[in-house]
């Protein structure tokens, strides 16, 4: 989020694309509530389906899944038509904006129709209404993201607000509904297999400054690799982990992990059955040598596995039972008491990876970096080690103290601003992110330059050289951050260019203790200087609309793998197949085109999620009174299609996906939906394709629902960057049970 939730009530329009924060946020989205009844703010909301979000929204298109790119060229092309777009702003803070203007021409609004399956009327009047109600809030959520062009979506999103100048301003920016508690912590912490922690990326200069943070010997990390060039590779990603353990070395999807398959799973806050195409999933496990499933429930994976031996279920305590620092969806950190001790035999999971590390002989190296031998504290030194290290998005001045005086005083805040009240005066509730020092304010909304640095303010980051085909990627004068010593745009700081961008002489003491960079300067003194001076330490260029490294330099619309429009596959094709992607060979446009699949699976499947559930379900519907809310798995079908089929409200009917696999589940007659698509929600497991799986559950561990897990039939189709799965865009046929 380049904003916060409280921000949203600046806003005078709202448009969201592919999130319902009515049912998936709904804390939050109260103040998209009162934004509509404070400021008149409209709501614009683009969904395959109509949700209770769209119920609130005064426009509402009801898109075809997977079609977003062109919904969003077909605006830009009405937008630069007439001149609605912020022509100062792109001049100043935008690199590569004429190839999206050039793009958006192939946008013409008869073909946008077409295409989105939304009336060109429609397509109008939301352009109209969201490019005059400024500042207007970008939000998406997972609609945008899941699918094999997701990436592409979500660089299209900031891409319009940017076109609109609705950047860097109060009540504008892209709000990125995050998923699960802590998960904007867990991405900034490095749970991912291409990162360091804080984004540092693979290449040795960051593992020896992690190494040397840490206290540990960078020859030892490095021996813990198979041989060194594997410390620069990515891993595998939770998408397709299983191919790890099915594929071979050669042919369809192989697998590139230094000649071995994987053995071992170890799963620490995953239902696993999230998974799409839950019958691989099935067929890894059964495959692996060991695994271990650390959970409050019983992971369902443990039910879904017909592995007899060495499957181990470790009884993990809940949030409620441990403490540390979380971080929130708009970059605020916040500080979580303990509410009670560990039940039972249950151990939080610091402690079972503590206990793991120990027997894997790696416990000093790991509690190393905490900096007092065994004494640590946890888990105060472990926040704080992560302060002191991670300099990248601006951790610095999160020590435990201040984290948790701010959770501590959280009534002290306001909830639009953030702003602090009191003995909280100059500081924005959570420290959002970056807050450079241990004495910044943190900084609500990420690129306003309307602020000094010292109080959030920043430009857009340098991070891709310093011009691009000889264009300069700096800003021109009169767009910098205001209060500091350059009015135009600056390189990222370093050691080397320090005093001349900054205006300073360094004495040689000061010289001797900084680092190289930034990012690499343990004193933190070039950060120090910077706010000084008013300077952004991670400079200050323009935003840039084209990636001339990626696959598609500027987004194209490429349709989904499986499309229901076979007639625009040769028009839209899908990328070339990926070699090594996250170490498995993955395929795009020969899958697409390996058959006519819309002649034998028609209908358009979209997967989502319920109000009373979360994510794989077990929590809930272990929950007696949440899982009579939604006790059985079910299907959204509009009643015109059911009919054809010959389907009743309430029968039983399968949904056979182009994999060759079906789930069983209740129809659920519902207009929200149209004749073309069918909705299921994504929480059910603990049956599969029919059988019933309720005797695997261990004694008394039967939760009070379960059902066909959405996933058993989600197509095939991966993210061309990250690997996400297209869960959000495939295709199905549907028949009397
Ligand atoms: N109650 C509840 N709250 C949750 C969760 C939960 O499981 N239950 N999960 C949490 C997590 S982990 C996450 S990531 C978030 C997810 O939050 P959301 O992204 O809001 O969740 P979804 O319901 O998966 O998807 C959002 C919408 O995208 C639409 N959609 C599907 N395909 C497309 C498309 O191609 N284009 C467009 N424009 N829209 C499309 C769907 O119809 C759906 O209404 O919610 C979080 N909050
Ligand atoms: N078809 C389809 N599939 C999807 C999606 C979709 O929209 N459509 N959405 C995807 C998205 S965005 C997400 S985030 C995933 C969500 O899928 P999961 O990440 O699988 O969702 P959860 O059910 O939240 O899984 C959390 C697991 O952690 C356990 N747990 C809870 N607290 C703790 C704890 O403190 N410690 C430990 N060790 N375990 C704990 C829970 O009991 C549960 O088993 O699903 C993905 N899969
Ligand atoms: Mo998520």
């Amino acid at each position: 989020m380049t904003n916060s939730l409280g921000d949203i009530q600046n806003s005078n329009a709202i448009i969201i694309f592919g999130a319902n924060p009515a049912v998936n946020h709904p804390v939050g989205f109260q103040h998209f509530l009162k934004a509509k009844e404070r400021n008149n703010a409209k709501i614009i909301v683009i969904d395959p389906r109509f949700t209770k979000t769209a119920a609130k929204a005064d426009l509402y298109a009801q898109i075809r899944p997977g079609t977003d790119i062109p919904f969003m060229y077909g605006m830009l092309n009405i937008i630069f038509e007439n001149g609605w777009h912020d022509k100062n702003f792109i001049n100043d803070r935008v690199y590569g904006m004429e190839d999206i203007m050039a793009e958006a021409k192939n946008w013409p609004i008869e073909r946008v129709a077409d295409v989105t399956g939304v009336k060109a009327d429609l397509i109008v009047q939301i352009t109209k209404l969201y490019a005059s109600a400024k500042p207007g809030t970008l939000v998406w959520a997972m609609g945008l993201t899941q699918h094999t062009i997701g990436t592409s979506n979500t660089r299209m999103a900031p891409i319009l607000q940017l076109a609109l100048g609705n950047m860097g301003v109060a009540g504008g920016g892209t709000n990125i509904l995050r998923g699960h508690d802590n998960v904007q912590g867990a991405t900034d912490f490095g749970c991912l297999s291409d990162s360091l922690p804080g984004y540092y990326g693979l290449a040795e200069g960051s593992w020896k400054y992690f190494a040397s943070s840490w206290g540990v010997d960078f020859d030892w990390l490095q021996g813990r690799f198979k041989d060194p060039s594997w410390m620069g590779k990515n891993g595998f990603t939770l998408a397709r982990w299983w191919a790890g353990v099915l594929a071979g070395n050669e042919g369809e999807d192989a697998i590139h992990n230094a000649g071995t398959n994987l053995k071992a799973l170890f799963v620490m806050g995953n239902g696993i059955t999230s998974t799409a195409q839950t019958k691989k999933v099935k067929e890894a496990l059964d495959k692996l040598d060991l695994a271990v499933f650390c959970d409050p429930f019983v992971n369902e994976g443990a039910i879904i596995t017909d592995k007899q031996n060495d499957v181990y279920i470790l009884p993990a305590a809940t949030q409620f039972e441990t403490a540390g620092s979380v971080t929130a969806t708009n970059r605020s950190g916040q500080w979580r008491y303990e509410v009670i001790k560990p039940m039972y035999e249950s151990k939080p999971d610091q402690e079972i990876m503590f206990e793991l590390a120990k027997r894997l002989g790696f416990y000093e190296q790991l509690i190393a970096g905490m900096g007092k031998g065994k004494d640590f504290v946890w888990p105060e030194d472990a926040t704080n080690e992560i302060s002191r290290v991670i300099k990248t998005i601006g951790l610095t001045g999160w020590t435990a103290d201040r984290l948790k005086k701010h959770t501590d005083n959280w009534h002290m805040f306001d909830e639009i601003s953030l702003a602090g009240y009191g003995e909280m005066t100059g500081e924005y509730y959570g420290l959002p992110w970056p807050c450079w020092t241990t004495k910044h304010s943190g900084s609500p909304n990420l690129y306003d330059i309307s602020k000094p640095v010292k109080f959030g303010g920043m430009g857009f980051r340098q991070n891709f050289g310093l011009e691009h085909e000889g264009v300069s990627l700096l800003t021109p004068k009169g767009s910098a951050p205001v209060g500091g010593v350059q009015d135009g745009g600056y390189p990222e700081i370093t050691k080397e260019n320090i005093e001349a961008v900054l205006k300073i002489t360094l004495t040689e003491d000061e010289k001797a203790k900084m680092g190289a960079n930034w990012k690499v300067d343990k004193s933190n003194l070039i950060v120090e200087k910077c706010l000084e001076a008013g300077i952004a330490p991670y400079g200050n260029a323009k935003a840039r609309a084209k990636v001339w490294t990626w696959a598609d330099p500027i987004p194209k619309h490429r349709e989904p793998l499986h499309s229901p429009r076979t007639d625009l596959v040769k028009d839209y094709p899908s990328f070339a197949d990926k070699k090594d992607h996250w170490r498995v060979d993955t395929r795009y446009v020969s899958e697409q085109t390996k058959q006519d699949w819309a002649k034998d699976f028609p209908i358009n499947l979209v997967t989502g999620r319920l109000v009373n559930m979360n994510g794989a379900g077990v929590e809930n519907r272990a929950s007696k009174y949440l899982a009579k809310l939604t006790p059985e798995m079910f299907c959204d079908i509009n009643p015109d299609l059911a009919g054809r089929y010959g389907i009743r409200d309430g029968a039983m009917m399968w949904i056979h996906s182009p994999q060759g696999t079906k789930i069983k589940v209740k129809a659920h007659y519902s207009y929200s939906v149209t004749p073309d698509r069918v909705f299921i929600p994504i929480h059910f497991a603990g049956v599969m394709e029919g059988v019933d799986l309720s005797h695997k559950y261990p004694d008394g561990t039967l939760p009070y629902a379960t059902g066909e897990s959405a996933n058993t039939i989600t197509n095939y189709g991966y993210d061309i960057v990250t690997q996400i799965p297209e869960t959000k865009g495939g295709l199905c046929q549907i028949s009397r049970a």
